[in-house]
């Protein structure tokens, strides 16, 4: 109950704030997307989302919470054109595809703020789709109408099969963190990364690999024909006025 006030608080008094992270296309090693990422400072510490998220989630705060960081990042994106030029990718969860209008709500925000629809991606994880809710779907089907991208975080974590991958509307696969962990002393771990690489891509799908830590990692990944890589290899989630400057680094 404690954090729960405490985050009502914070909600109403701002201060959350959203941190961004690169997303590596690993073609180019050049940022080609990025992640926002909540951040909740209390007395001078971060609070995890992996604490208060679930939190969120439970109390419907997820609800207030998520069109703060909407708000934010639309608004970071009507004043930076470097921003812009990539993709930022939000995260969505399931309450707020169901509790009410998302698709039109995303939809009012990208007209107030004159922002293209283009230079958004919603990450789901698996949960959302697993649910095959009819309403989620349709969701799904109008942001992609908007255009939207639509991405899958999370990827392998869930207990949906892999039929479903040709079912849904996603055009970005994020493979889950796990996956990706020790994968250099793992060779079952690299097989299966293998494979759901080449399927995805048969079904022409962008495959991001999240939690990349190391230099020998990135070599696999490449070999291995990943799209993207996001990890702390590459660079972890900063604040905006970092994430600027980073971009504006040579190579
Ligand atoms: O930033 P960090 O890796 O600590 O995030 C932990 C978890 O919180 C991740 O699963 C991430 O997806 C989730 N998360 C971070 N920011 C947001 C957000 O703005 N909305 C939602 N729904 N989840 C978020
Ligand atoms: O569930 P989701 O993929 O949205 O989670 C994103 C979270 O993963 C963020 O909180 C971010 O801080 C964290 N993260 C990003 N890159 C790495 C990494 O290389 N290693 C680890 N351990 N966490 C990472
Ligand atoms: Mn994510
Ligand atoms: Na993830």
């Amino acid at each position: 109950a404690w954090l729960r006030n405490k985050l009502q608080l914070a909600i109403d008094n701002h201060q959350l704030t959203v941190y961004y992270q690169p997303i590596i296309a690993t073609a180019t090693e050049r940022c080609i997307a990025v992640e926002a990422l909540v951040r909740w400072q209390h007395k001078g510490r971060f609070i995890s989302p992996g604490e208060f998220i679930p939190i969120a989630e439970k109390t419907g705060q997820i609800i207030p919470l998520g069109e703060l960081v909407l708000n934010q990042v639309l608004r970071d994106l009507a004043h930076n054109s470097d921003l812009r030029a990539l993709s930022v990718s939000v995260n969505v969860s399931s309450q707020q595809l169901q509790r009410y209008q998302f698709p039109e709500l995303l939809a009012q925000l990208l007209r107030d703020t004159q922002v293209a629809a283009e230079a958004i991606t919603l990450e789901l994880t698996e949960g959302v789709l697993v649910d095959q809710s009819n309403q989620n779907l349709q969701a799904l089907q109008k942001l992609q109408e908007m255009h939207c991208t639509i991405a899958i975080d999370d990827f392998g974590t869930g207990f949906s099969s892999l039929s479903y991958l040709s079912q849904i509307p996603a055009k970005v696969i994020k493979l889950d963190r796990s996956f990706i962990v020790d994968m250099e002393h793992d060779p079952e771990r690299l097989e299966l990364v293998r494979t759901i690489i080449s399927m995805c891509h048969a079904l022409g799908r962008i495959v991001v690999a999240e939690g990349v830590e190391t230099q020998e990692q990135v070599t696999i990944l490449r070999s291995l024909n990943v799209d993207r890589m996001q990890g702390f290899y590459f660079a972890r989630p900063m604040p905006l006025k970092e994430l600027l400057n980073y971009l504006r680094q040579p190579i």
